[in-house]
């Protein structure tokens, strides 16, 4: 899915920034009557509203939001489509009394085809939100007490099966765009490298089937060809590669002809590079390459997971700072704005699908999988061109040792697998050795808090288990490990001597224990700390003032010591301690 982009044959727009919205507790309001009249409040978009209202920051259910426009200048007898970047967690749209159709799941974008229902003044759009937490949703909520208790959940609230904070409403722009009739519907681009020459594969979706021609710059070189059966290739000698150093970009084009004229053009900036696991290495341009970073969250006061570009640039130049190189979008799609930066500023990323606290116990499995596979095609689907994603992740901590649980994962693998061949495929687990789906996954990706939820206040006996379990795993799988997790809660300004729990002390000398065992064993190739910074979550005993304090920065993007301390050993080359 191609993200809209303004140049002489396309145009977007950008539908904010303040909506009407209107709480349906009671689920009374019909589409139909509120295309009339409408009882609302102005809302921000993109946000959550859970932070906007104070009433409303546990509200799970039903909201409706409704905005009017008028079509936009150049877009008569054009195809028009309205696109939402992300609306958590089940959206149905109307246009003009015209019911457009839902989409289930947040953090992916979806879009419909408006072109005969658009009007030249007073179009009305209405969106139905529904936000609850339910046992055949994903990620699910609302469960049992008993499963509740399986999935570590137990009394909290909202009664999520995962640890950060439910946020609901439209969290990403919503876009009107407009396309000649004929035009570009998609396209792939795959990498690889041949001896020291570039190639460059493009698989093109069109709406008709017209002339396409496929156009790179590179060094001030213009390589061309000519798409056969929307197929074309392009080899450029001596390629400048993507790297997270040097993170390369070249322009690619895509063009249609009709009758010898240009009708579409789509630009993309590109980056050659390969990524492969061979043995129990991460290959990067056939380069062994270790990932510094984090686990992060989309979180901040007042906009919680709505889009902010401040933000995205913030944690970006705190990376930059502290010198990491790669980050996991844990634990659902980030915007694909986030993305576009990674791919320009040279960082690495797995991405992650919703599927997060996933169980295998109750009713709702098979729609549980149905949701499990449609986030994996559209993740890959959106995501696919970006160099900067390397590797995807199909999970985080599914209670996989459950029957069932290895065929279902089976089941997404090879449904991943076969929309993208080109990258390493993981999920991400707490179960070690004892994961079995770690046998058809290429990579291991593993979250570990010996010395923090176990061995609790004992550092030293943490360390040491945390070494075993990477020996044991890897023993076991003899693939490559990312420790996808590690972390100690910190209160900020918290101080202690010697390191207590919720100390600075102690998550800094965590952190430090658990990288110098990483450091010994060549087959780590990633250490994600969880997490770059303290986020919103459910209330609950664990979790003081509702956040988790794993940040080593605040949620309001402050440095802990561990910060001081990891800008230190990322930025020396051996990451010495
Ligand atoms: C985990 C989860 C993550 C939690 C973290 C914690 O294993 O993947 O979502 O926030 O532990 O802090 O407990």
């Amino acid at each position: 899915m191609l993200f809209p982009q303004n140049n002489k044959f396309r145009q977007k727009q950008e539908l904010g920034k303040y909506w009407e919205f209107l709480i349906d507790k009671n689920e009374n309001y019909k589409a139909e009557d509120l295309f009339a009249s409408f009882d609302a409040e102005p809302i921000a978009v993109p946000a959550s509203w859970n932070e906007q209202f104070a009433e409303l920051r546990d509200y799970l259910g039903i909201a409706w939001y409704k905005t009017s426009f008028n079509r936009p200048w150049g877009f008569a007898d054009k195809a028009i489509f309205i696109r939402f970047g992300s609306v958590n967690y089940l959206a149905k749209v109307w246009l003009n009394g015209h019911y457009l159709g839902e989409h289930e799941g947040g953090h992916l974008p979806f879009e419909f085809d408006i072109s005969n229902l658009i009007k030249e003044e007073d179009n009305v759009l209405l969106v139905q939100v529904d936000a609850k937490l339910a046992f055949d949703r994903v990620p699910p909520g609302n469960l049992k007490e008993q499963i509740l208790q399986d999935q570590h959940q137990v009394g909290i609230f909202p009664a999520a099966t995962f640890d950060f904070f439910p946020y609901a409403g439209i969290h990403r722009p919503v876009v009107l765009y407009a396309l000649n009739k004929e035009h570009i519907v998609d396209f792939k681009v795959e990498t690889d490298i041949d001896n020291e020459v570039g190639i460059v594969k493009v698989d093109l979706v069109q709406s008709a089937g017209l002339e396409a021609r496929l156009e790179l710059n590179h060094n001030n070189t213009l390589y061309q060809a000519t798409f056969t059966n929307n197929q074309a290739q392009l080899k450029i000698p001596n390629p400048q590669l993507w790297s997270a150093q040097s993170p390369n970009l070249h322009n690619l084009t895509v063009s249609l002809l009709k009758a010898g004229k240009i009708i579409d053009k789509y630009n993309l900036p590109i980056g050659i590079r390969t990524i492969e696991v061979k043995g129990d290495k991460l290959l990067l341009n056939g380069q062994e390459v270790l990932l510094k970073g984090f686990g992060k969250h989309e979180d901040f006061p007042v906009i919680g997971r709505g889009e902010m570009p401040a933000a995205t640039i913030k944690d970006y130049s705190l990376m930059n700072w502290i010198g990491a190189n790669s980050f996991r979008t844990s634990h659902y799609p980030y915007s694909e704005e986030t993305l576009a930066l990674a791919d320009k500023l040279g960082y690495l990323v797995i991405a992650e699908t919703a599927s997060v606290g996933l169980y295998f116990k109750e009713d709702g499995l098979a729609k549980r999988l149905k949701l499990t596979k449609q986030y994996a095609r559209e993740l890959i689907e959106r995501d696919k061109n970006h160099p900067s994603v390397i590797i995807w992740s199909l999970a985080n901590e599914a209670r996989t040792t459950r029957p069932g649980a290895p065929e279902y994962f089976k089941e997404v693998f090879d449904e991943a697998k076969s929309i993208d061949a080109t990258r390493p495929i993981t999920i991400v687990s707490d179960m070690f050795a004892a994961e079995e789906s770690f046998d058809f996954f290429d990579m291991v990706c593993l979250n570990i808090y010996r010395g923090w939820y176990q061995e609790s206040g004992q550092l030293d006996a943490g360390f040491e288990k945390f070494a075993q379990i990477l020996d044991e795993t890897f023993e076991r799988f003899k693939k490559p490990i990312i420790v996808s997790e590690f972390g100690a809660d910190a209160i900020p300004g918290h101080h202690s001597l010697p390191a207590e729990m919720f100390s600075e002390e102690y998550q800094l000398e965590f952190l430090e224990g658990y990288i110098k065992e990483m450091n010994k064993r060549s087959f780590v190739v990633g250490q994600h700390i969880w997490n770059m910074c303290d986020f919103k979550t459910a209330q609950g005993i664990k979790r003081p003032m509702a956040i988790n304090f794993k940040g080593v920065f605040t949620r309001d993007r402050r440095p802990k010591m561990a910060a001081h301390m990891l800008k230190r050993i990322w930025n020396e080359e051996k990451n010495d301690l």
